[in-house]
């Protein structure tokens, strides 16, 4: 008997309530490196076992109690067998408990508040009352960050936010209201530069309500800041960590773990610093080409990962949802829309935000570069940014300590 009669393929799905909740579609779990289904190889007959892996789908929901969700399988037919002995084969309703996460994360909010005084996820609160370009947020496996820009706003003795630039791959959104970057001179806009780039309309949840903005990543951590409308700056970014961002966030809101004394972890170091040095690291240096902000920013032609493939090399591990099964004809996987694989996290947004943005054709690396050429509207808010004549960046500015305490 040959082999191929004796290979199997059986769908695995979850069902999905097919609602939508805090932003995030719902879901029971996602199946965690494999793709809706396994396969039973020639030699898997008999006493080996071939394993599901599933991870809890996240929810951004505190759950009090174990959810509970149900896992289903059931045969493909396999045209060699013209038997069909496990055409109609199903298992349903396998009883799975998912226990929650949310609650660690319950309360993890970063802040940049003017002037800026800083409070990681964890809680502990800092002033970086400094001029530049800051890496507020990155995670260190996913393509996601967020930078931002502190600008002169009381001369000589405080910086505020005027710049938040969120990003995860090659979808970004900006939003600018300073002109230049100074210690000494305050040079706002008069309309807000806002600059947006979709190449999936799930790869960011882009809410604009009035002056207060809301960017979410596909983990669930939300991105949130409100353009003042008496001075045009930004009153305070917030940033509240999502599961994934659990031993694995970096930037100025600190590594989310619920203990503070490891916070201060400077760019490229392993353990905690001086909050001087910590920032300082995390300042992005005028000339290095990194900045969200600039025009020519790395970031943008960032080809370490690829796009279309979905899957990011340093990832370490991806999800599908699998909301149904495949047609009972198939054979192999013939996966239906309600599949969606190569996630980087077991979550996922809403379908049908951002209704008011148009998706971009983001494919690759080349395509970004010919449209950062061709779309005035890149040259026309990327090439505004400059600094001050007279500022230095190598300068030491004095933060002045306000607090510097535990919550
Ligand atoms: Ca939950
Ligand atoms: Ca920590």
């Amino acid at each position: 008997m040959r082999e191929a009669f004796c290979t199997y393929y059986f769908f695995v799905w979850t069902p999905s309530e097919e609602s939508c909740r805090n932003g995030m579609a719902s879901n029971g779990i996602a199946l965690t490196n494999q793709p809706c289904g396994v396969k039973f190889n020639f030699r898997d007959w008999g006493n080996r076992s071939v394993y599901i892996n599933v991870t809890g789908y996240v929810d951004r929901m505190i759950n009090y109690n174990d959810r509970t969700t149900y896992l289903h399988i059931a045969s493909t037919r396999n045209p060699m067998d013209p038997l069909g002995i496990w055409d109609n084969f199903s298992i349903g309703g396998i009883k799975v408990k998912v226990g929650d996460r949310d609650n660690l994360v319950m309360g993890s909010q970063c802040i940049s508040s003017n002037d800026p005084h800083m409070t990681t996820f964890d809680g502990y609160r800092w002033e970086n009352q400094r001029t530049g370009t800051f890496v507020l947020y990155q995670h260190r496996t996913l393509p996601y960050t967020v930078h931002v820009i502190y600008s002169e706003c009381v001369p000589r003795r405080a910086t505020c936010n005027c710049g938040v630039a969120v990003r995860n791959g090659f979808s970004y959104y900006i939003v600018r209201t300073c002109e230049i970057v100074s210690l000494y001179n305050t040079k706002i806009l008069s309309i807000p530069c806002e600059k947006d780039q979709l190449c999936k309309a799930a790869d960011l949840q882009i809410v604009k309500s009035g002056e207060h903005y809301t960017v979410t990543f596909p983990s669930g951590t939300q991105v949130s800041f409100s353009i003042s409308s008496w001075n045009n700056f930004i009153g305070s970014v917030r940033i509240r960590a999502s599961v994934s961002d659990i031993e694995s966030s970096l930037g100025l809101c600190g590594l989310t773990n619920g203990d503070t004394s490891d916070d201060f972890i400077p760019k490229g170091g392993s353990s905690p610093t001086d909050s001087t040095t910590f920032a300082m690291s995390w300042r992005i240096s005028m000339d290095s080409g990194v900045s969200l902000f600039s025009k020519l920013s790395s970031y943008y032609q960032d080809t370490s990962w690829i796009y279309n493939g979905g899957v990011q090399p340093e990832a370490d591990d991806t999800y599908c949802t699998c909301a149904q099964r495949g047609p009972i004809d198939t054979y192999q996987f013939s996966l239906p829309n309600a599949v969606h694989c190569n996630m980087t996290s077991p979550s996922q947004l809403c379908e049908g935000g951002n209704a008011e943005l148009t998706l971009n054709s983001c494919s690759n690396a080349d395509n970004r570069k010919r449209r950062s050429t061709e779309d005035t509207d890149d040259v026309d808010i990327e090439s505004e940014l400059t600094y001050d004549k007279k500022y230095n960046e190598s300068a030491d500015i004095e933060v002045q300590i306000f607090v510097q305490q535990k919550l």
